[in-house]
C-alpha cells in the first residue's frame, strides 16, 4: 500500500473538479489573454509573458496598474494586494480583455 498511495493521490488530482484556477500565469497569445478570468488570492503575483510577435501591454480599466509593453517572449508581473475583480486591457489593442479576480485570503 506504501507503493500504491502516490498513484491514488496522483489520480485523484487530475480527476478532481477545478471549480477555480489557481495558475498565477497569464500567456497572451493570438491577441488574447489566456486564461481571460484568473482567480488568485490576495497577495499573489500575476505573471504576464507576450507570445505572440507584436508587443502588447497589461492596463487595468480603472488604471490601477500596468505592466510595460512586452515584446515578443518579455513578462511582467503585478502583485495583487486587495480583493476585488480587475478589468484589464491591452493598450495597442484595446479589443484585447480579460479579468483578474482576487479573492480575500
Ligand atoms: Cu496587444
Amino acid at each position: 500500500m506504501m507503493i500504491a498511495r502516490p498513484v491514488l493521490l496522483a489520480l485523484t488530482l487530475v480527476a478532481s473538479p477545478v471549480p477555480f484556477p489557481r495558475a498565477t500565469a497569464v500567456s497572451i497569445k493570438d491577441f488574447a489573454f489566456v486564461p481571460s478570468v484568473l482567480n488568485v488570492s490576495v497577495g499573489e503575483t500575476v505573471t504576464w509573458t507576450n507570445q505572440d510577435d507584436d508587443p502588447h501591454s497589461v492596463v487595468a480599466n480603472d488604471k490601477s496598474f500596468r505592466t510595460r509593453a512586452l515584446d515578443t517572449g518579455e513578462k511582467d508581473s503585478i502583485i495583487f494586494d486587495k480583493p476585488g475583480e480587475y478589468g484589464y486591457y491591452c493598450s495597442l489593442h484595446p479589443h484585447m480583455t480579460a479579468k483578474i479576480i482576487v479573492a480575500a485570503p
